[in-house]
């Protein structure tokens, strides 16, 4: 075999092969779009409007295949001609290399922007790409010592002629990489499938007594720029541990409810949707959000009522904490009074009137109002143990964040955004406050630290969500400071005293900067 065709054969394998591992790190990452299919995309998107439907006019349903087609060829002429150049000039190689995966990282950040689950089967597929090479450069290489090509000495070449051995060791370097990604290929393939069947049911799924829900007139303070008082499913946070979204069956679903009980309960998901469905409008946010931060969204969500399902198990006296585990391991202890009292604890089912996003815990997730999701919001819940705080721990509790964590009072400034120019004379700044279960009586704002000044806020029909607030400030042309604080329905006044959010959650008021400048008289 000669040099050429050996390392343009390496270049294949190689590429595919990265690739294929590529997929499988995307579908495990549950990533919107493989690097591959977002470059595809791009290509349809890149290609002007005539010409694209001239090409359907023409080829018909043929259009697509062909188009894959020649994605295929291109890349497997690329890989190719990246491998042959590795041992000529590897610098000219590795940049093909990098060229691909730069196509691939800005295909993918057009579209779904640069979340690590994005990026990362990028990071993956050039690393496999260089370090395969890099295999083959060292087998193939060795053989090369061994039987040099006498043609040209420049050239490293594998001679056919040479030592059965070396001709193995390439070949089993080939049949090694090949296998790698036959095997990154095969289970992209089973995790897409699985997943495929779970969106599937959930698309299927009707919930009875499940509503849809808009933001109530009453919840909007009616100023333009401020977040969306009912954050939707797409644009809510998301925070888990799990590098694979779990994709669970609901049939294969079940809830068991143990630990200190008079009665145990394992249900099914059918037997959980079968028990009386309440919805709410609540407020969820992360302890790891900072001051003026974006880690918190307010949803309508339809569940059944943890207080119910634990008082029908009964819990034992001395118990005190639910240790909670989800499908992936991760697991939370919540205080068994906040899963029992009236605040409206839930197993949530769906959310805005859907059933739960994958990423937000499909089949179902707890919802504890007031409490922050780290210690209290366990998405694809399997397993309730009442048990006592002084027994367990809990992902993060074992990991320096504080046992309990109530939410902690905050508010937020949204209009003006930071470094925002605006008119002199009348400013209207705005934004959100929350202190979940406790509600919010009153917002104040402060410009260039002067005296703090009531604004007005928005009424939802429940103490379990943010609110809406606004403020008209008067101000000189010029650079400016504005600040917010609330006061919540207990009396107590948002503290300016700054903390960081470990152990138990920021605190410290939210100031954005602002330019204002005098309108031309015209
Ligand atoms: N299984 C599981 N549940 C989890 C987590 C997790 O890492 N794994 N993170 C928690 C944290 S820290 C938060 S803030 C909320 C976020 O919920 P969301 O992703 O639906 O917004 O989920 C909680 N539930
Ligand atoms: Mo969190």
């Amino acid at each position: 075999m000669t040099s050429t065709r050996s390392w343009a054969l390496a270049g294949v394998v190689t590429g595919a092969t990265g690739v294929a591992a590529s997929q499988m790190v995307a579908s495990l990452l549950s990533a919107r779009e493989s690097p591959l299919v977002a470059v595809a995309e791009g290509v349809v998107r890149a290609t002007p409007g005539p010409l694209a439907s001239q090409a359907i006019d023409v080829l018909g349903s043929a259009a697509k295949p062909l188009l894959v087609g020649v994605i295929v060829v291109a890349l497997l002429v690329l890989f190719a001609l990246a491998g042959w150049l590795w041992p000529r000039r590897t610098w000219a190689s590795v940049l093909v290399w990098l060229g691909l995966g730069a196509t691939g990282m800005v295909a993918v950040a057009l579209r779904n922007g640069t979340a690590a689950a994005e990026v990362l089967p990028i990071v993956v597929g050039v690393t496999v790409w260089l370090v395969a090479l890099q295999v083959f450069a060292v087998v193939l290489g060795r053989d090369s010592a061994v039987a040099a090509g006498p043609s040209d000495p420049s050239e490293p070449s594998v001679a056919s002629a040479g030592p059965a051995a070396g001709r193995r060791g390439f070949l089993a370097t080939v049949a090694a990489v090949g296998l790698l990604g036959a095997c990154s290929g095969v289970t992209a393939q089973l995790l897409e499938r699985r997943k495929a069947a779970v969106l599937d049911r959930r698309r299927l799924l009707r919930i009875p007594g499940v509503t849809q829900r808009t933001t109530p007139a009453r919840a909007r303070i009616g100023v333009p720029g401020v977040t969306p008082w009912r954050t939707a499913n797409d644009d809510f946070y998301r925070i888990h541990t799990a590098l694979a979204v779990p994709a669970i069956d609901p049939a294969e679903w079940r809830l068991r409810i143990h630990g200190m009980v008079e009665r145990e309960i394992e249900l099914s998901f059918d037997q959980l949707i079968a028990r009386n469905i309440q919805e709410s409008w609540v407020t969820l946010n992360c302890v790891s959000n900072e001051v003026g931060g974006s880690l918190i969204g307010n949803a309508w969500w339809s569940g059944v009522m943890t207080r119910d399902l634990l008082r029908e198990a009964g819990p034992l006296p001395g118990a005190d904490a639910v240790l909670q585990t989800s499908d992936d391991g991760w697991t939370c202890s919540t205080p068994l009074e906040a899963m029992t009292d009236d605040r409206g604890a839930m197993i949530a089912v769906a959310m805005n009137g859907e059933p739960l996003p994958l990423e937000h815990g499909f089949p179902a997730r707890t919802l504890v109002p007031g409490l922050y999701g780290y210690t209290s919001a366990c998405k694809w819940v399997v397993d309730l143990e009442v048990t006592r705080f002084s027994d367990v721990e809990a992902y993060w509790t074992a990991r320096g964040w504080a046992e309990q964590a109530p939410v902690r009072l905050a508010s937020r400034i949204d209009v003006p955004r930071p470094g925002a120019e605006v008119a002199s004379g009348r400013v209207t700044v705005a934004g959100v406050a929350w202190h979940q279960t406790i509600g919010i009586a009153e917002v104040q704002v402060s410009v260039d630290g002067g005296a703090w000044t009531p604004g007005r806020i928005a009424s939802p029909s429940t103490d379990s969500t943010w609110v809406q607030w606004a403020a008209d400030v008067k101000v000189d042309a010029g650079d400016h400071v504005v600040r917010v604080r609330a006061v919540d329905r207990a009396g107590e006044v948002q503290t300016g005293v700054e903390r960081d959010p470990l152990p138990n959650g920021a605190s410290g008021w939210h100031e954005v900067s602002f330019t204002a400048v005098d309108e031309d008289p015209i």
